[in-house]
């Protein structure tokens, strides 16, 4: 039974350790630059892959610069800032990306967003934790999304399982 007992705790361990990793990126934003008026926004965010559950991560000089998530298209785009959703100013600044679609930020700074210091990222459903897929109300989503869902959680319980059967056996229960 004792066997048993830590077979199922390292299991356990070994399960949340592996679905936190699998499930939840943090994206700084500009990467090694960070929230500079240097960094290609654009380009940045075409590199990476914004998933529900993931965090963006402004890191910047406080005095500098700051963050404001402005609501659409159009204050983006003439970096309106007066119609912020939200503004940070902290220089560690973290969102929680936690529905599908597009969100839009800019420095309020004056003249940074115009010499290009703004960001547009559009969120996917991916391997979302599944207390916020069960939430979240998504019609547009697609079928494939629960099914991809699925077959991560027994990809991920499989391997799970595999690990466990290993330390077994390295620790000799
Ligand atoms: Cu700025």
């Amino acid at each position: 039974m004792e066997a048993l007992r830590k077979s199922l705790l390292i299991f356990a361990i070994v399960t949340v350790i592996i679905q936190n990793k699998a499930m939840a990126a943090q994206h700084v934003v500009g990467g090694s630059q960070g929230w500079d008026e240097s960094t290609d926004f654009n380009s940045w965010a075409s590199g990476e892959t914004f998933k529900i559950g993931d965090t963006l991560v402004f890191r910047y000089n406080p005095g500098l610069h700051s963050v404001v998530e402005v609501e659409g298209e159009s204050a983006y785009k003439s970096c309106d800032t007066s119609s912020s959703v939200n503004s940070m100013s902290a220089g560690n600044d973290v969102v929680k990306l936690n529905k599908p679609g597009t969100r839009y930020f800019a420095c309020g700074t004056a003249g940074h967003c115009d010499q290009g210091m703004k960001l547009k990222i559009t969120t996917v459903t991916g391997n979302a934790p599944s207390n916020q897929a069960a939430t979240s109300s998504t019609p547009s989503s697609s079928s494939a999304a629960p099914n991809s869902r699925r077959f991560s959680t027994v990809f991920f319980t499989f391997i799970a399982v595999i690990l466990t059967i290993q330390m077994a056996l390295v620790f000799q229960f």
